[in-house]
């Protein structure tokens, strides 16, 4: 037989164009895109009825958290990732997505000094259950020690093809100073790692907490106040200019403040390669959403916690919309970062009972985390931050950016797939539909036979008891997700097995083709450190 699979009557969307035609598939990779098939090479391969849908490269989530445990949750401040590679992994399919690029991370503690080990430690993770999605990682580094970095990250790139690191300005188990994060991103660039930054100041944040507490204002909401949106604008800024000081490439992971996508802008006018990802909740979600009302007996809202927070309002949504359609937000990631709801190591229930019981109490060494922890008393301090959404990023960009016409079809595709595959090294085998290119799709039901439901929880497929979109209308969802030729998700079925998924070694960055700019840096800031 010619073909293992062909998809007909298929609308093909590419991150430049659109058209109607079918594609043939051979052994995982995309090998045609035609007119139309004959019988001779129809016969045989199993054969996929778009019905006019939409059919678009797999989605790419390059910002995913699984399996992070107690010691590296996503902050330090304990939390424990609800989802490993097989319930996280199972929900990106039913969501359209069939890579994900999750987090290895380093920890301060001392067995977690070498990135090596760090990395093999997830690795084994991910291949103890499988996954459903490819998938690959980015490397946290939460310190600057010269042997490790020297020694570690050639080794990182070119066994492991991980190309990509992330760094924090924030949270006091992971933040790098400025002279720690000049030190990891000069070795970065000698490696043509892209570094990823996590853009808040954290010591506006340390202190408006403490500003917070003494005022007894320390329920989920005030979360948002103790990060209002000058935190990222301070960091986006100061981060911008130690990268053009490096003259590395940086992406600001979930950008969530109009003042972040402002400082962006303004970098990229100025030629410097700095790219910025930003996340559904900053399009969903505002400051109201921390305090919205659950139940009789919970009336604030842990469930929405998540750094940096949503916007204050939703004129901040409708200009963040301007950055997704005009190029300054370079992808559109989940940060999926799955806590349950009413768990020790989740987020707290109900409502803190006696605020002043706070007083106090600070973020030091040898606080005892378990204790707190066990009291479950719902300060925002002590709440762990981040949502889940993997399975929800797609079909909320589709109905709040697409089908409202804020975005054209092909300016989704390149958010969803073409550009997070290009900067993290993965493409043209991710993001493309090109003969050659991994027959990853996403196929999406016709426009004209859909009608929009509400979400519910128990629709969705991770281990988290809740989704921060309960109750909201979608307007489409995946009908197909066929990743390598496979179909893993068909019509609102699992139909793919959690050892269908494979580990993705990656390139380097394919954005900043020609980068650094030590031929022509307009700044020349300090050029002689390359010379
Ligand atoms: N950063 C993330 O990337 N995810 C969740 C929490 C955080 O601070
Ligand atoms: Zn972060
Ligand atoms: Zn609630
Ligand atoms: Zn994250």
């Amino acid at each position: 037989k010619m073909f293992d699979l062909i998809i007909i009557n298929a609308v093909v969307v590419t991150a430049s164009d659109i058209s109607a035609c079918c594609i043939g598939v051979k052994n995982g990779k995309i090998r045609a895109l035609v007119d139309s098939f004959d019988d001779e090479e129809l016969s045989g391969a199993e054969v996929i009825d778009a019905e006019g849908a939409y059919v678009m490269p797999g989605g790419i989530d390059a910002h995913v958290h699984l399996c992070q445990d107690l010691k590296t949750g996503p902050h330090g401040l304990g939390g424990e990732c609800a989802d490993n590679f097989e319930t996280g992994s199972l929900s990106a399919i039913a969501g359209g997505t069939t890579t994900i690029i999750t987090f290895a991370t380093q920890t301060r503690a001392e067995e977690d000094r070498s990135l090596l080990k760090v990395v093999e430690t997830y690795n084994s993770r991910a291949e103890e259950t499988g996954s459903y999605a490819d998938y690959g990682f980015h490397i946290i580094i939460v310190r600057n020690d010269q042997d490790i970095l020297e020694n570690e990250l050639p080794v990182l790139v070119k066994d492991w093809g991980i190309s990509s690191c992330k760094l924090f300005l924030t949270y006091e188990t992971q933040r790098l100073t400025d002279s720690q994060l000049l030190d990891v991103m000069f070795e970065a660039r000698k490696n043509a790692i892209t570094t990823m930054i996590h853009a808040e100041n954290g010591d506006m944040i340390e202190w408006l907490t403490g500003k917070l507490e003494e005022k007894g204002m320390v329920a989920p909401y005030y979360h948002a106040l103790s990060r209002p949106p000058i935190v990222e604008g301070e960091a986006t800024t100061r981060a911008i200019a130690l990268a053009q000081l490096i003259q590395n490439p940086i992406l600001f992971v979930h950008v969530g403040s109009v003042l972040g996508a402002a400082n962006v802008r303004r970098a990229q006018t100025m030629g410097l390669p700095v790219y910025a990802e930003t996340c559904p909740q900053y399009f969903h979600l505002t400051w109201n959403d921390l305090k919205r009302f659950h139940s009789p007996t919970c009336f604030e809202n842990s469930k929405m916690i998540c750094s940096p927070p949503p916007p204050p309002s939703t004129s901040d949504h409708e200009e963040l919309f301007v950055g997704l359609s005009n190029g300054t937000f370079t992808i559109y990631s989940s940060d999926h970062c799955p806590f349950r709801y009413d768990h020790p190591h989740g987020k707290p229930s109900g409502v803190l009972e006696h605020p002043e019981s706070m007083e106090g109490e600070t973020i030091s060494e040898g606080h005892d985390l378990k204790n707190l922890l066990e009291r479950k008393q719902g300060a925002f301090r002590f709440i762990p931050n981040g949502i889940p959404g993997v399975e929800t990023r797609l079909p909320l960009l589709y109905t709040g950016a697409l089908a409202t016409g804020r975005i054209s079809p092909q300016r989704f595709v390149e958010l969803s797939s073409t550009n997070p595959a290009k900067l993290y090294g993965l493409y043209p085998k991710k993001g493309a539909l090109m003969p050659g290119s991994d027959a990853d799709f996403v196929i999406w039901h016709p426009e004209k036979s859909f009608t929009p439901f509400h979400l519910h929880n128990s629709m969705l497929h991770h281990n988290v008891d809740y989704t921060p979109y309960e109750g909201m209308e979608f307007v489409n969802w995946p009908r197909y997700t066929i990743l390598r030729g496979k179909v893993m998700w068909a019509n609102g079925k699992v139909v793919g097995t959690v050892r269908d998924g494979q580990y993705l070694k990656r390139g380097p960055s394919q954005l900043s083709h020609k980068s650094p700019r030590t031929d022509k840096d307009p700044y020349r800031v300090a050029n002689w450190l390359y010379e």
